[in-house]
């Protein structure tokens, strides 16, 4: 077995040669061009551009450093996450070419004429397509690896394959936990100060928290992908491919549904806020038509998956499959409220808010992303349909 190193671009250019993918007496060129917040992502391409993507895991979080210690096996996880996404969505899941578990590192198709999502919508593009092609992919990929479709047995050996603690605990304390209390990983823009330190003593919120918390740790429904924001979406005008499942596990569904429909309204308060006039008022119809196709296009394919496939005979009660899309439904408002929340506040901040430069304008856009996080977190119980949310937007930010 090869041990661990951190490659360099030599080394990748001659990984990639002995693996075969390209011919040792080719010239290759190689570029690191990671700038997500854990690994190295190099390009590897030769004179006519055919290319490859290596992703490597670093042993720490590359946007802290060697003082935030990381398992290496999230490569595997990702990697594997991947390749039974594929299975299920190939059309919609990125093409894992080669993992190794040593060097923790995945060899991948190269999305090149993709771009990533979020920065296309921070500059104003448009993807009618994705919410739709998305919500298909969720109730795809969400539907098959749970308890509807796969045996008891084979569902648990799928939670014990999948158990991912380190990249777990990621989430349940910048999610969960930083952003409703005092600490140094906390990132806050001074004019947000105030309206941060009123989430600390919101009793009812830091209760609605905690009960999204404990799902996300106890409720093994379905193998997620974990970290299903707009930055995991590489999209062009006809589709889009999801990658970077490193945060995968067997989780809540909420919380891959949720995770999306958070970003696209992050974008929403962004857009409200340094936009006017016609191109605020086209971004934002775009948005609120994908967050309703994201929403019930999932709600309509997942009920007829468990109407046509589920295998289990007790779960093909149609009232308890009724009760259990609704529980998806409230906890995807919920998760989506506290992405909008932990992405205002806490370590990882997204450009949506980030990159307006207006001091004013971006205040503007913390505060309703913050006071529509509370809104979707504490009243989600009274919504009925994802209509509701759009109407909560609308209210709070402005259409
Ligand atoms: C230290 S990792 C910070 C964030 O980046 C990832 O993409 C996840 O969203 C995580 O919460
Ligand atoms: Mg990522």
């Amino acid at each position: 077995m090869t041990a661990y190193k951190t490659f360099s671009e030599t080394d990748v250019i001659q990984y990639v040669q002995e693996l075969g993918y390209f011919k040792k007496s080719q010239d290759l060129h190689c570029v690191e061009m990671g700038d997500g917040n854990l690994n190295l992502v190099f390009r590897v391409s030769d004179a006519k551009n055919n290319s490859l993507i290596v992703k490597q895991a670093l042993p720490y979080a590359r946007c802290v450093g060697e003082s935030w210690p990381l398992t290496l096996d999230r490569a595997r996880i990702e990697a594997e996450v991947l390749l039974e996404h594929f299975k299920i969505s190939p059309e919609y899941t990125v093409n894992i070419i080669h993992y190794d578990a040593a060097l923790a590192t995945i060899v991948m198709q190269d999305l090149n004429a993709f771009e990533i999502m979020r920065g296309e919508l921070v500059a104003g593009k448009r993807f009618p397509h994705v919410g739709r092609q998305l919500g298909r992919h969720l109730a795809q990929t969400l539907f098959y690896t749970s308890d509807f479709y796969l045996s008891a047995k084979e569902k648990k050996r799928q939670v014990a394959r999948f158990i991912n603690p380190d990249l777990c605990q990621i989430t349940e304390d910048l999610f969960f936990t930083d952003p409703y209390r005092e600490n140094e990983r906390n990132n806050i823009f001074q004019p947000t100060e105030t309206l941060s330190l009123e989430l600390r003593t919101d009793d009812n919120l830091l209760a609605e928290v905690a009960e999204l918390k404990a799902k996300f740790l106890n409720n093994t429904q379905a193998l997620l992908h974990g970290d299903m924001h707009s930055g995991s979406l590489f999209v062009d005008d006809k589709t889009m491919k999801v990658i970077d499942a490193e945060f995968g596990f067997y989780g809540p569904m909420g919380f891959d549904v949720g995770s999306p429909i958070g970003n696209y309204l992050l974008n929403y308060c962004g857009s409200a806020a340094k936009w006017d006039g016609k191109q605020k008022a086209n971004h934002l119809s775009i948005l609120k038509d994908i967050t309703r196709d994201t929403w019930t296009v999932f709600a309509k394919e997942m009920t007829e998956l468990m109407d046509d496939k589920t295998q289990d005979l007790a779960l093909q009660s149609p009232t308890y499959q009724a009760r259990f899309l609704r529980s998806v439904f409230l906890d995807t408002i919920g998760y989506a409220g506290c992405e909008l929340i932990r992405r205002t506040v806490g370590l990882a901040h997204v450009s949506d808010l980030e990159s307006i430069q207006e001091t004013n304008a971006r205040a503007v856009a913390e505060a309703n992303a913050i006071a529509l996080g509370k809104a979707l977190i504490n009243k989600r119980h009274s919504f009925v349909s994802i209509e509701d949310v759009l109407l909560e937007a609308e209210a709070i930010v402005g259409a």
